[in-house]
């Protein structure tokens, strides 16, 4: 079978993300299918979910404190974005897999950890010693009902200022304001220690007593139990469980790794009877802070899923709902309400499987047999996106196998198609698929099965 002839790449010169032109190189990967979201802001949309949760939690970080910033551009530098974070260059989120890249030197920010240098820079200015980020995030990512390419954070930071002052008169501050914060409910099930475990400590930062890292790090706790204690009762009370809103939440701290804070951790919390991560802290590196000249500063940082959290708030099973336009979906939330989503009929699910050879391909034909591009499961994922948008619910891997002869790899796929607000027809899911399969002969280094 000859392979078909590859076209050629059909990438403009330049590219307009909210108003501004950038010019494309070969690391240029935004389908123009996500340009839309680049400018719905659901984080500030009135009555929206996701608005709503944001403003229930910034409402736990006293404004005379924290400084807001809910409308920072979503293009951001590579160096915002991953090497002034400290994040090796090797590191697998900086690939074209994961990252969407405007061009080799910018990116649709992946996280809202790309503000922090700026921010730290100009917090004192402003009068305030922390501040809270709320913005849309993009990631290639697989497809499912808790996953979509665009998701909203929220970050904190705290710092302390510790110039001239003993370390014990720093813990001594910290513990103190720690001390008139509110009591969370909630109870700790699991805390990871400030030390993992005799002989591979925790890294404390260059610079950090252990009690300062341990004072900052009970200060941070102490700030996300209280967000989640009050998330939580405010999603029983939305449920009428008057009961449940005054139960103690289970958390859990489970140690983690972030280039850009140490000691690291990530939150989770018991919900259906599964933890559940929803945010990920931690002591802010000192040479961050040192770099965007705050060396007379000590702190903590923390960076938080919106839609994790309104879904449990408001029971919304399907993260697709959140850019629904139906007025089933918009008409059912009211600003500073948390109320329980009820659910419009479910439609039917469609399912069709595509099966295909990967890796010797006409890739490896055109390069002598060395060996195809690789297959990115998410460029797969993405394709399938482009063709069916939010009409797909979820894909899944459901067979692989190496063909014992000629070592050759074939992958199976389920895409599960159903739509959030009325039945698709036989003929419009068999259009999409015979799209899909297309497509991934013309664009992908694959042969269907
Ligand atoms: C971060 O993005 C770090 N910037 C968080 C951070 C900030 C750590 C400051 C330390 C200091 P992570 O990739 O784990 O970490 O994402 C943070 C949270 O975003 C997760 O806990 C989760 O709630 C949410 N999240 C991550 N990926 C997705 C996704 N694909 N869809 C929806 N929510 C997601
Ligand atoms: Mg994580």
């Amino acid at each position: 079978r000859s392979p078909p002839s590859q076209p050629l790449p059909d990438l403009p010169n330049t590219i307009t993300l909210a108003n501004i032109t950038h010019n494309t190189d070969s690391h240029t990967n935004i389908p123009s299918t996500l340009l839309p979201y680049l400018t719905r802001n659901l984080h500030l949309t009135p009555h929206h979910p996701i608005s709503n949760t944001r403003q229930i939690i910034e409402s736990l970080f006293p404004p005379s404190t924290f400084a807001r910033y809910n409308t920072l551009p979503p293009v951001v530098t590579v160096a915002q974005n991953f090497d002034c974070l400290g994040f090796p260059s090797d590191h697998v989120g900086r690939s074209k897999s994961d990252t969407y890249y405007v061009n080799r030197y910018t990116v649709l920010r992946t996280h809202t950890s790309a503000h922090q240098a700026e921010k730290f820079r100009t917090l004192e200015g402003e009068g305030k010693s922390g501040y809270l980020i709320s913005a849309d995030v993009y990631r290639r990512d697989a497809i499912d009902r808790s996953h979509y390419p665009v998701f909203h954070q929220m970050e904190g930071a705290r710092l302390f200022d510790r110039e001239g002052k003993s370390g014990g008169e720093l813990v001594d501050e910290v513990l103190r304001d720690l001390e008139g914060m509110e009591v969370p409910n909630v109870e700790v099930a699991e805390s990871c220690a400030l030390f993992e475990e005799e002989g591979n400590p925790v890294q404390v930062n260059k610079g950090h007593s252990v009690e300062e890292a341990e004072a900052v790090g009970r200060h941070l706790r102490r700030q996300l139990e209280l967000v989640v204690s009050k998330v939580f009762s405010e999603a029983a009370l939305a449920a009428g469980d008057t009961a449940a809103a005054k139960e103690k939440v289970k958390v859990r701290w489970v140690s983690a790794y972030f280039p850009f804070t140490s000691p690291s951790y990530e939150l989770e919390v018991l919900w259906n009877g599964e933890w559940l991560e929803i945010l990920g802290c931690g002591v802010i590196r000192q040479d961050l802070l040192d770099y965007a000249g705050r060396k007379g500063s000590i702190g903590w940082a923390f960076g938080l899923g919106i839609e994790r959290i309104a879904m449990l708030m408001y029971g919304i099973p399907d993260i697709r709902l959140f850019w629904s336009q139906d007025e089933r979906f918009k008409g059912q939330f009211r600003e500073g309400v948390v109320k329980r989503f009820e659910a419009f009929s479910k439609y039917p699910l469609c399912f069709k499987d595509v099966a295909f050879w990967v890796g010797e391909g006409r890739g490896a034909a055109a390069a002598g047999g060395a060996g195809g591009e690789e297959f990115h499961e998410n460029d797969f994922m993405e394709l399938v996106r482009g063709v069916g948008g939010d009409l797909v619910e979820d894909v899944k891997l459901i067979d692989e196998f190496t063909h014992p002869k000629t070592g050759r790899k074939s992958l199976c796929y389920r895409i599960n198609y159903r739509s959030l607000e009325r039945t698709l027809t036989n003929e419009e899911v068999d259009g999409l698929q015979a799209k899909v399969r297309s497509q991934l002969e013309e664009k992908m280094d694959v042969q269907l099965r």
